[in-house]
């Protein structure tokens, strides 16, 4: 069974998917023990590996400890076409659908191509969408993309149907890591129920509400990354999602 064939499965079950996403820059590799303990304690579902600007040496080393004590499907979200690692499970191939820098469209994607033909990743063809969210963040600063308005859900539900019809598996709501504004919830509603396709949301999202309110709108998988970094025990004890 494929990673995609289980999120389609959960979504047709309205099982609800939560990834933990690890930025490599910001681990210590001794303390991925303890880091490992904490993810198998919470209800996470997914890992996505990546960052804006990862140094990629590291990133197959931190893998390979990750697998040693945990079984959860290892998905890159990558920033860019260096940070491949054949050691994953699989990859979110991004093109960043609402911003209109050719290289975060389609150039990095031909680099990538011949590389990921090397290995036994497998692709999650996935169109990404960056939401307004208060101040500048990462993906804008690094993409150079302005983010779509969080007011204008009709050109955003667009910019979803456009991806879902280019053949995107996936389409990710985001608002960016550690974004003052999560997602707004109708938007995350009006774009679910008007695309068939899973749906993913991430960035800005601080607490269990939060996370609930993003399932209860619509989203299948939510994505957690700085509330977790900030505090390992954010899901402890082993929380019910
Ligand atoms: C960022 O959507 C993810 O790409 C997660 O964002 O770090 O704000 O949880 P946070």
């Amino acid at each position: 069974v494929t990673i995609y064939q289980e999120i389609q499965k959960a979504k047709s079950e309205n099982r609800k998917l939560l990834a933990i996403l690890l930025d490599p820059d910001k681990i210590v590799l001794d303390t991925i023990a303890d880091l490992v303990n904490k993810i198998n304690q919470s209800p996470a579902t997914h890992l996505f590996i990546g960052g804006s600007l990862v140094e990629n040496s590291i990133l197959d080393d931190l893998i390979i400890r990750i697998k040693k004590g945990c079984a959860l499907p290892i998905v890159l979200f990558p920033g860019h076409p260096s940070q491949i690692s054949n050691h994953a499970d699989g990859i979110l191939f991004l093109s960043l659908l609402s911003g209109r820098n050719p290289d975060y469209l389609i150039e990095h994607q031909v680099k990538a191509a011949p590389i990921l033909k090397r290995t036994n990743l497998e692709i999650l063809s996935t169109g990404y969408i960056l939401i307004e969210s208060g101040s500048e963040t990462a993906v804008e600063r690094v993409s150079k993309t302005t983010p779509l308005d969080r007011d204008n859900l009709d050109l955003v539900l667009a910019t979803a149907q456009a991806g879902e019809m280019l053949g995107s598996k996936l389409i990710y709501l985001e608002a960016g890591s550690g974004a003052q504004k999560a997602v707004p919830l109708e938007m995350i509603e009006y774009v679910a129920q008007n695309i068939a396709i899973p749906l993913i949301v991430g960035g800005g999202i601080v607490d269990l509400e939060g996370i609930q309110n993003a399932y209860q709108s619509g989203a299948d998988l939510v994505v957690i990354g700085t509330a977790f970094e900030k505090d390992v025990d954010f899901f402890n004890p082993k929380t019910k999602i």
